[in-house]
């Protein structure tokens, strides 16, 4: 039996851990990245799009943007709203699995190449939270809003109102309900919470990240996607990252904001990737019980990827290719 699919079997899929006050489940679906390997990757040219797990049409769309000459900000913005209205992506926008009470709340940051922000947390009822975003970013003095808040603030900027819990959705958390083990769910799987860094063809970066969260999270739970620094940071000078996975333990480490740094410092991408990772290993020795996944680029263009465990992807658009590439990943090396 492959490596991969042993730790999936015996070790993964009934998983829980002991993270702050909850519990916490690891639910682990296979992903379908070829064998593509980090290593391979060639010289880098622009533009380029990068995004957290196997999201082709996401990546597509954001080429597309960079295509038609538009910037990376309105290319993270395309990509991403693809996933946020696909219904089958249950960790992301419509048909994203609900709470813990039902309800599906929303979490999405968006930086651009002058390092502004706009992010909303605990947002409901709106499809495109990376929108409303990005519209917190360039219309209001804020760069951060909240539940009730966020949603007059969509409503009023003409998003509509819909009911993001689907019925797979529904019948998911009813499921979860029946043991209702009362705990969140990591959502490992081919489509996931996205995070997405571009370069369009100046040379100008940008990056987003978009969420439903973890699973039967505790009503009012938000998790790192949506906190500049943790989910996701792009700095126009150096480079970006955005994370996937155990929001709590990419909070702790400030993540996105840690890789970047760490590359202004002279560190590859790559090995940018693998010391945030470090840092969420050292401090938990239960980390074999839960996945975070970084994804950076510099500004050369370079991409790095690294997760705690094997079965996290990246999609990388370039050169007219758009391939689903597999990380590298900490356990491998244990
Ligand atoms: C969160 N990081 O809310 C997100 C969830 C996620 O793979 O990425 N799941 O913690």
């Amino acid at each position: 039996m492959k490596r991969r699919k042993f730790i999936q079997n015996a070790s993964l899929s009934s998983l829980a851990l002991v993270s702050s006050s909850s519990l916490i489940a690891c639910e682990n679906k296979n992903t379908d990245s070829n064998d593509a390997i980090v290593g391979d990757l060639p010289v880098p040219t622009l533009p380029l799009v990068v995004a957290t797990w196997n999201v082709p049409n996401a990546t597509a769309a954001a080429w597309k943007a960079l295509e038609e000459g538009k910037s990376a900000l309105d290319a993270v913005e395309a990509g991403c709203r693809v996933e946020e209205a696909d219904v089958k992506n249950q960790s992301v926008g419509k048909g994203g699995l609900p709470d813990r009470d039902g309800n599906v709340t929303l979490d999405a940051c968006i930086m651009n190449k002058d390092g502004d922000y706009g992010a909303v947390v605990y947002l409901k009822d709106i499809v495109h939270p990376i929108s409303v975003a990005r519209k917190v970013m360039e219309k209001t003095p804020h760069v951060l809003m909240a539940g009730e808040g966020a949603r007059q603030f969509a409503i009023s900027e003409g998003h509509p109102m819909e009911n993001l819990l689907t019925k797979s959705s529904k019948k998911a958390w009813e499921e979860w309900q029946k043991t209702s083990e009362y705990k969140p769910v990591i959502n490992i799987e081919n489509h996931d919470t996205i995070g997405m860094l571009a370069i369009d063809k100046n040379g100008d970066l940008a990056g987003a990240c978009t969420t439903s969260g973890l699973a039967y999270k505790m009503a009012g739970r938000v998790g790192d996607s949506p906190i500049i620094g943790s989910g996701l940071f792009v700095d126009n000078e150096i480079g970006a990252a955005t994370a996937t996975g155990l929001g709590e333990e990419v909070l702790k480490t400030v993540g996105s904001f840690l890789i970047v740094e760490l590359m202004r410092q002279g560190k590859s991408p790559q090995a940018a990737c693998e010391e945030a990772i470090r840092r969420i290993v050292t401090k938990n020795k239960n980390h074999k019980d839960f996945q975070v996944g970084y994804i950076a680029v510099n500004k050369k263009g370079e991409v790095g990827a690294y997760s705690i465990h094997e079965w996290f992807s990246f999609m990388r658009y370039q050169d007219s290719k758009n391939e689903n590439i597999k990380s590298e990943f900490f356990l491998k090396t244990q």
